[in-house]
C-alpha cells in the first residue's frame, strides 16, 4: 500500500514549479533609463527609449544559462507599464520608442514562445503614478491591468506581486484587494503560481541575498503570512508545520541593484558568489529567480551574460557524473518488504519511484555501494515531496577503513537538498534518517565529485 499523504502538500502547479528550480528576474522599466531603482511616477513616458530591444537575446542567453523562465517587471512601483495598457497613460504607448507602437510584453511572450521557456510577470501594486490610487477605484484598475496582461500574452507559470507598499502621488496609502486580485489570477491563468510575502503559491524567501537556511520547510502557516508581514525572517526556513504548501523562491540580482546602472558594470557577481548563491538557494529546498538588469539598449549586458555561463559551464562540469546512478542499495526496511519502494528507488533515476518505510518506522537508512573507490564531496537528495515534506534531520557517513566516518549532520531535505562535504574518497556511503514526521519517503540520491 503507497503511503498516505502527512500534513499540507503542493498542489500540480506547484509541483510543477518545483521542477524549474532555476529562472530569471528581468527588471527593465522607467528605471533604466532615469538611473533609478525606485522611480517617483513622475517620469516624462518619453524616457523610455530603447535603442536596441531584442527580448530574443535575453530568451537565448536565459536558454543556455539553463534557466527556465522569465519573469518581467511589467509594471513597477513607478507605475510605468511595458505594454499598452487601457487603463493608464503612463505606459509605452506614450514613449518615443517605436513612435508609440511597441509592447515589450508582447515581444518577450513571442521570444519566449519560439524558443521554448517559460514566462511570467512582475506586478507592482503599489503604484506612484496613477491618480487613482489610495482610493477604492485604484483596486478596479489594478484588477483590470492584470487581466489584460493575463489575457493577452499566453499562458505564464508566475505571477509575482510585490509586497512594497508606499504611498502614492496624492500622499495616500492604498488597502489592497488581494482576495480579489488572486481571483483575476486564478480565473484567467488557473497554472501560474502566485508569489508574494506569503504566496498563496510561493512566498519570499525573506531576503534579497537568494538564499535560504539549511532547515528550509516547504509549509507555512499561511493565514499568518501577508505582503509586508513584519516577521518576514520567518520565511527563510518556513513553518515546520505550516498549514499550507508555501514553498520558498530565492530573489537576487546578479549586480548590486535590480535595474541596470553604468556604473555597476564591473560589480557583475562572480562565480564563486554564484555558485554560493545556487548552492544556498536550489540546494536548500527553493527554486532561484537571478535577476538580469537588462540594459538602455534593451539587451543583457554581455558581463552579466558571461558570469551566467561560467556559472553554466561550472554546474554541467560537476554534476555530469552522478556516481550514485544504478549503483545497488540496501535499506534498513523496506515498506511492506513490497520491491516498489526498494532502496534502488533511489539510483534509478526517477523521481516518481522513492524508497519508503513502514508508517510505524520514522527512522531508517540507505547504503549505497559505490563499487570501487571513489572520490566524492557532494550529495543531492529529494524527498517524494507530493505527499508531503517529512525529513526533520539526516546525517551522510562514507565507509573509510572498514569504520563508518560522519561527513555530514543536516536537518531538512524536501524537493532537493545538495549537501556538500570535504572531499573523501570511499567505497560506500549511507544516509541516515535520523528523524522524520512520518514515514520517510526518498525519491533520489546523487553522488558527486564537484569542481
Ligand atoms: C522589491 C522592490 O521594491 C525592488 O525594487 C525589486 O523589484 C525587488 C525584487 O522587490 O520589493
Amino acid at each position: 500500500m503507497p503511503p498516505a499523504p502527512f500534513g499540507s502538500v503542493p498542489s500540480p502547479r506547484q509541483l510543477a514549479w518545483h521542477d524549474l528550480g532555476y529562472y530569471a528576474f528581468v527588471h527593465f522599466n522607467m528605471n533604466t533609463f532615469t538611473n533609478e531603482e525606485w522611480g517617483h511616477g513622475t517620469e516624462k513616458p518619453e524616457n523610455f527609449n530603447p535603442t536596441q530591444l531584442d527580448c530574443e537575446q535575453w530568451v537565448r542567453v536565459c536558454k543556455q544559462a539553463g534557466m527556465k523562465g522569465i519573469i518581467l517587471t511589467v509594471k513597477h512601483h513607478d507605475g510605468f507599464c511595458l505594454f499598452p495598457s487601457k487603463y493608464t497613460e503612463h505606459s509605452v504607448k506614450n514613449s518615443t520608442w517605436k513612435d508609440g507602437k511597441g509592447d515589450v510584453v508582447r515581444e518577450l511572450a513571442d521570444a519566449c514562445k519560439k524558443h521554448g521557456l517559460k514566462m511570467g510577470v512582475y506586478l507592482s501594486p503599489w503604484d506612484r503614478n496613477h491618480p487613482t490610487y489610495g482610493t477604492p477605484e485604484y483596486n478596479e484598475v489594478f484588477k483590470n491591468t492584470l487581466k489584460e496582461v493575463l489575457t493577452n500574452y499566453g499562458e505564464m507559470f508566475e505571477v509575482w506581486f510585490d509586497g512594497a507598499n508606499g504611498e502614492g502621488p496624492n500622499g495616500k496609502k492604498q488597502e489592497y484587494d488581494w482576495k480579489g486580485f488572486i481571483e483575476v489570477v486564478r480565473t484567467h491563468q488557473p497554472n501560474a503560481c502566485i508569489f508574494s510575502d506569503g504566496g498563496p503559491d510561493v512566498r519570499w524567501v525573506g531576503n534579497e541575498n537568494g538564499y535560504a537556511n539549511p532547515t528550509n520547510w516547504g509549509t507555512l502557516n499561511g493565514d499568518k503570512v501577508y505582503p509586508g508581514y513584519p516577521e518576514y525572517k520567518e520565511l527563510t526556513s518556513g513553518h515546520e508545520d505550516g498549514t499550507h504548501w508555501i514553498p520558498a523562491e530565492c530573489d537576487v540580482s546578479i549586480r548590486p541593484g535590480w535595474y541596470y546602472h553604468a556604473d555597476q558594470d564591473g560589480k557583475v557577481k562572480t562565480l564563486d558568489q554564484l555558485k554560493e548563491i545556487y548552492f544556498n538557494s536550489v540546494g536548500r529546498n527553493g527554486n532561484l529567480l537571478l535577476n538580469l538588469p537588462v540594459d538602455r539598449r534593451g539587451l543583457v549586458h554581455e558581463n552579466d551574460s558571461s558570469a551566467l555561463m561560467n556559472l553554466r559551464n561550472y554546474l554541467d562540469d560537476s554534476f555530469a557524473n552522478n556516481l550514485a546512478k544504478s549503483k545497488p542499495v540496501t535499506a534498513s526496511a523496506v515498506r511492506g518488504n513490497d520491491e516498489n519502494f526498494e532502496g534502488s528507488k533511489v539510483t534509478d533515476d526517477s523521481k516518481q519511484t522513492y524508497w519508503a518505510t513502514d508508517d510505524a518506522l520514522t527512522t531508517g537508512s540507505l547504503e549505497i555501494d559505490l563499487q570501487g573507490d571513489t572520490e566524492i564531496n557532494t550529495v543531492v537528495l529529494q524527498e517524494f515531496i507530493a505527499l508531503g515534506q517529512r525529513i526533520k534531520s539526516f546525517s551522510i557517513q562514507v565507509l573509510k577503513n572498514n569504520e563508518w566516518q560522519e561527513v555530514a549532520k543536516e536537518t531538512t531535505i524536501g524537493n532537493k537538498r545538495i549537501v556538500k562535504f570535504a572531499a573523501v574518497k570511499t567505497s560506500k556511503i549511507k544516509i541516515i534518517i535520523s528523524a522524520s514526521k512520518a514515514c520517510p519517503l526518498v525519491s533520489n540520491v546523487e553522488v558527486y565529485k564537484v569542481r
